[in-house]
């Protein structure tokens, strides 16, 4: 009896490194002899000198001990799994080796070491992310990985606007997007229908403004401390949080918490009728302006700033300082999409004198593609969503494209006509239609010279709940993750089609409700 399995076993396909499910897919694979043995006696040994080693050893650790049950000890003494750090770039490169006696992770920096920790998790089978002490072989066949991204700014966004994300659920995503070496999270905060993050010296703005949300829902807001604990728990997990107040336009949130940012019409809910625009020849400040109400519709392009009006900037300050100085990171997002009624000189002379505002506290602004229509500030991005033709005036200034393609990364878009939430005014996206592009050669003109990287959306008009966005997000983050990471001669949708049923039990078995896509076997 014992025989014949034994048999069976021999005959069964030797594992090998190679055939490892990794996503995003890494720059180099070999296979090497040995079998790595994860067992009650493994340990992880610390190499090298920073202040995040030990969490970064931690985080292994807190990822192996549950479904093991091994304790799994941290240390700078001893381990079979060797954490070191040879530098204190700042690079996001690594490497594995991996024999019997020894798995090794290298880099030069603390993001990399990160990276080469995520990908020592997917070496184990999915039975890892238990949380309860599973029976299985805890084995990795031995060789060697040497990785990089292909770009730098690798992203997600979500829109806490339309319907309010809980920092709960907030802190999930970074979790997942973690998984697949996401280094930004740009966050949505305001909109037509709510503004979410507090401002003190502002403080209708989430009193009045983060009071609801699309449907009528109860809506909701993120303290300063709430959101500090945020940008916190990303860079924690080597993600910057990429604040965006979306402006001149899409504002209605603001102008229904304070009558005297109104140009002085109530702006319409929803409508585009001229009537109701604001008008061009207004003069400021107006002698009496109303407070707009609030909004709880998904109609866009219908609100505006005042551009013309002093204290539109007095505000914006106020806005970008509070902000600026929580956020850690280089980005302040500016919006800018989608100003339908804003007087064009109105809406170049604003983002111009925003981006001015945006670099006084000291940092980078990025904005939705329309922004190129205005004179740059250097280093500034455009992040490209619809217009080709705003990519190449970016580029023609000497800056940066960020690339969100609707029709390839857009999360809110429906995967087929039968997917049960989404929008599909760009397309619909299926997953192999969302893995099968390179952002280099997406817009013709913008070559990977001109390009910072790669954001994926979650536009949230139609997203209410947490079971919403796993359904929308998974499988598509992990493919545009790999778009994003993995250089085009190293990508295939036959070999990621191939590595993504392995996901599919990971998030299984996490409870991450994903699209079951027909164009997998899983
Ligand atoms: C367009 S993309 C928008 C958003 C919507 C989204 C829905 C962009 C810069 N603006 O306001 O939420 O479409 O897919």
């Amino acid at each position: 009896m014992f025989g014949v399995l034994l048999a069976l076993g021999a005959c069964k396909k030797q594992a090998t490194l190679s055939d490892a499910a990794i996503i995003p897919f890494p720059q180099e694979i070999n296979n090497g002899s040995g079998i790595f043995q994860l067992t009650a006696e493994t340990g992880v040994k610390l190499v090298g000198t920073s202040d995040h080693l030990t969490r970064i050893g931690e985080h292994l650790a807190e990822k192996l001990r549950p479904s093991t049950g091994y304790d799994i000890p941290v240390s700078f003494d001893e381990g079979q799994i060797v954490l070191e750090l040879t530098g204190n770039e700042n690079s996001e490169a690594y490497e594995i080796q991996i024999s019997a006696e020894e798995l090794k992770v290298t880099a030069a920096g603390e993001a990399g070491l990160f990276y080469g920790v995520q990908t020592l998790l997917q070496l184990l089978p999915p039975q890892i992310m238990n949380k309860t002490v599973q029976s299985a072989e805890w084995s990795i066949p031995g060789g060697t990985i040497k990785d990089a991204p292909a770009f730098e700014y690798r992203g997600s966004m979500l829109d806490v606007a339309r319907h309010f994300i809980s920092v709960e659920d907030v802190k999930y995503y970074i979790d997942q997007m973690a998984v697949y070496k996401l280094n930004h999270l740009h966050l949505h905060l305001t909109d037509d229908q709510g503004w979410r993050i507090e401002i003190k010296s502002w403080p209708k703005l989430t009193e009045i403004g983060g009071s609801t949300e699309v449907g009528g829902g109860k809506g909701g807001f993120y303290t300063q401390d709430q959101y500090k604990d945020i940008v916190a728990y990303a860079a924690d997990r080597f993600i910057t949080i990429v604040p965006e107040v979306d402006m001149p336009g899409h504002t209605n949130s603001a102008l229904a918490s304070y009558a005297e940012l109104n140009p002085g019409v109530n702006l319409p809910n929803g409508k585009l009728d001229s009537v109701n625009r604001a008008p061009l020849d207004y003069e400021m400040p107006l002698k009496n302006p109303q407070a707009s109400e609030l909004y709880t519709g998904i109609e866009v392009g219908w609100s505006t700033f005042a551009p013309k009006l002093e204290l539109t900037y007095a505000f914006v300050d106020s806005v970008v300082r509070e902000i600026s100085e929580m956020t850690p990171g280089p980005y302040f997002h500016i919006g800018g999409d989608e100003s339908h009624v804003t007087e064009k000189d109105d809406y170049v002379y604003f983002i111009e004198r925003v981006q001015d505002i945006v670099s006084k506290y000291g940092k980078t602004s990025i904005g939705w593609d329309e922004v190129a229509t205005a004179k740059l500030l250097p280093g500034n991005v455009a992040q490209f969503w619809a217009l080709e033709a705003n990519a190449k005036l970016a580029k023609d200034q000497g800056n940066k494209v960020l690339m969100s393609p609707a029709k390839k990364v857009y999360l809110d878009m429906q995967y087929d006509s039968l997917s049960r939430i989404g929008l599909h005014w760009a397309a619909y996206v299926e997953l192999d239609s969302a893995y099968l592009w390179e952002p280099s050669e997406y817009v013709s003109g913008i070559t990977a010279e001109n390009i910072l990287g790669v954001e994926a959306p979650l536009w949230t008009e139609t997203v209410t709940n947490r079971a919403d966005i796993d359904y929308l997000v998974f499988p598509r983050l992990s493919a545009i993750a790999e778009v994003a990471w993995t250089k085009k001669d190293r990508r295939s949708w036959e070999g990621y089609s191939r590595r993504v049923p392995v996901h599919g039990k990971r998030w299984d078995i996490q409870g991450v409700g994903f699209y079951k896509s027909p164009k997998i076997t899983w």
